[in-house]
């Protein structure tokens, strides 16, 4: 039978999550604590950063960081040992924001009209932490910046059009290796488990290198039909390529991917066949740094999955994934494509800043407050994933890990327009529809659970019914 998978994976693991949490329980051990305060800290550094003139901001980041809120409860309850550092790029457009300074150029192309047409914007690099089950930690890295030029892969000059003429600390990609490095660092000797994983940009053969020097697992969708196996015990073939090595490999068992769609309807289920075999990953002979040191060949993994048989007019699904973690067997190799599907929480967390939170439509002067504004949206969007998924997958814990008492007395007068509140606080789930409702969710029967951005409208009323005054709590 074929295993099933989920991309969103949003019930899978909630039957199992927090089945023994226990809060007041002082079972937790001083590392997990330490973890959670670490992971607490981290946005509390950027919010000192960011002071300024954002109100709302400000005061949601409050509600976030209220003391009475103790969700770092709930953070050291989920706490594994393996942790997953999900990296990406996300290009935030102010193109028409005329007034503000310091933009970089995020693209640029010829026109048919008008010779140039030039996009600005400022680019962000986050490394965002989500256990194995899929709930978001936090952010663990993060570089905001706006670029005076644009990047020689973009310009395709003559010199750089195999990227590789370039040294990597000139080029734009070493923003994965120093995101690499920087996570691996906020756990460095805590006994958890860090694996970056990212999408294709981050194949590189530096990349790798860098994992391998400072012994940090990584797990990268490939995109370069590299030379492979040259020169090695592997090697079968003079001048093959790793797309001739996966295509050599036979199945080892078939998995079931669900694909989500856009508005997170299930589109289908595929099929796919697994494959996966090591192989020795060559330094590219046109690597600037060949001139300069020995490079290494590099034993990793791979696993590649491919739809034989998609629906008529569909593309076949096909992912190459290289890691440098240890594969024995089928379900090790079934983990790291699970893990690469909970890739798709930052696609979420970009989601949530941009249509959620609405970021490009900021209109502060200068790009250095726009990148302080973002940090701290980011925080924001961040939590508020949270919020959606511990509620599905908790639902039953007691909603003053995350409300004050004002704030959910306040809430439950408001849903139910009665004051008697009751002697307990309401049950997570409850809570999160109420708030959701104040967002618009319309809670009917097949409403489904609400989304992260509903949930950040119901935020905003609820922080200013309880901070507006207006109610009188006995
Ligand atoms: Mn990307």
């Amino acid at each position: 039978m074929a295993t099933k998978l989920s991309s969103s994976q949003s019930t899978e693991w909630a039957s199992t999550e927090f089945k023994g949490a226990n809060f007041g329980d002082q079972r937790l051990t001083t590392r997990l604590i330490k973890l959670a305060d670490d992971l607490a800290s981290l946005p509390e550094c950027s919010i000192n950063q960011a002071c300024g003139n954002w109100a709302e901001a400000k005061a949601a980041y409050r509600f976030f960081q209220n003391e009475s809120v103790s969700e770092s409860e709930i953070l050291t309850t989920h706490v594994a040992k393996t942790i997953l550092d999900i990296q990406d790029t996300s290009y935030i457009t102010y193109t028409s924001h005329k007034k503000t300074s310091g933009l970089g150029i995020i693209a640029s192309r010829i026109g048919t009209h008008i010779k140039k047409i030039q996009t600005d914007g400022v680019i962000m690099h986050t490394s965002f932490a989500v256990t194995t089950d899929g709930l978001p930690l936090g952010i663990l890295d993060q570089k905001i910046y706006a670029r005076s030029s644009l990047p020689e892969k973009i310009k395709k000059s003559k010199k750089s059009s195999h990227g590789n003429g370039v040294s990597i600390e000139e080029k734009e990609s070493i923003r994965w290796i120093e995101s690499l490095i920087k996570s691996n660092e906020a756990f460095h000797s805590t006994g958890t488990q860090v694996i970056s994983v990212c999408d294709r940009e981050a194949d590189m053969y530096d990349f790798f290198e860098s994992a391998y020097k400072t012994k940090s697992s990584v797990l990268v969708r490939a995109c370069q039909n590299r030379k492979a196996n040259q020169s090695s015990l592997h090697s079968r073939k003079e001048n093959e390529t790793l797309w001739d090595f996966i295509k050599s490999l036979s199945s080892q068992g078939k998995i079931q991917v669900e694909i989500p769609t856009r508005n997170n309807k299930i589109a289908r289920i595929a099929t796919l066949d697994l494959h996966f075999d090591s192989f020795v990953m060559n330094p590219s002979r046109n690597n600037i740094r060949h001139r300069t040191e020995e490079l290494p060949d590099l034993n990793l993994q791979v696993v590649y999955i491919i739809e034989k048989h998609p629906p008529k007019g569909k593309e076949p699904l096909e992912w190459v994934l290289l890691t440098n973690l240890a594969i024995m067997n089928f379900n090790q190799a079934l983990e790291k494509v699970r893990w690469y599907c909970l890739r798709w929480r930052i696609e979420v967390f970009h989601k949530i800043l941009k249509s959620g939170l609405r970021v490009e439509e900021c209109r502060l002067g200068t790009a250095k407050r726009l990148i302080r504004y973002l940090t701290v949206m980011s925080v924001i969007a961040w939590r508020i994933y949270f919020i959606t998924l511990i509620a599905r997958t908790s639902p039953n814990i007691s909603c003053d890990v995350l409300l004050t008492e004002i704030e959910w007395k306040v809430l439950y007068v408001k849903m139910h327009k009665t004051s008697p509140y009751p002697k307990t606080p309401p049950s997570i789930n409850e809570a999160i529809r109420w708030i959701a409702q104040l967002g618009g969710f319309l809670a009917r029967k097949g409403d489904g659970d609400p989304g992260p951005i509903t949930l950040w409208r119901g935020w905003k009323r609820l922080t200013d019914l309880a901070e507006g005054g207006g109610m009188s709590l006995v």
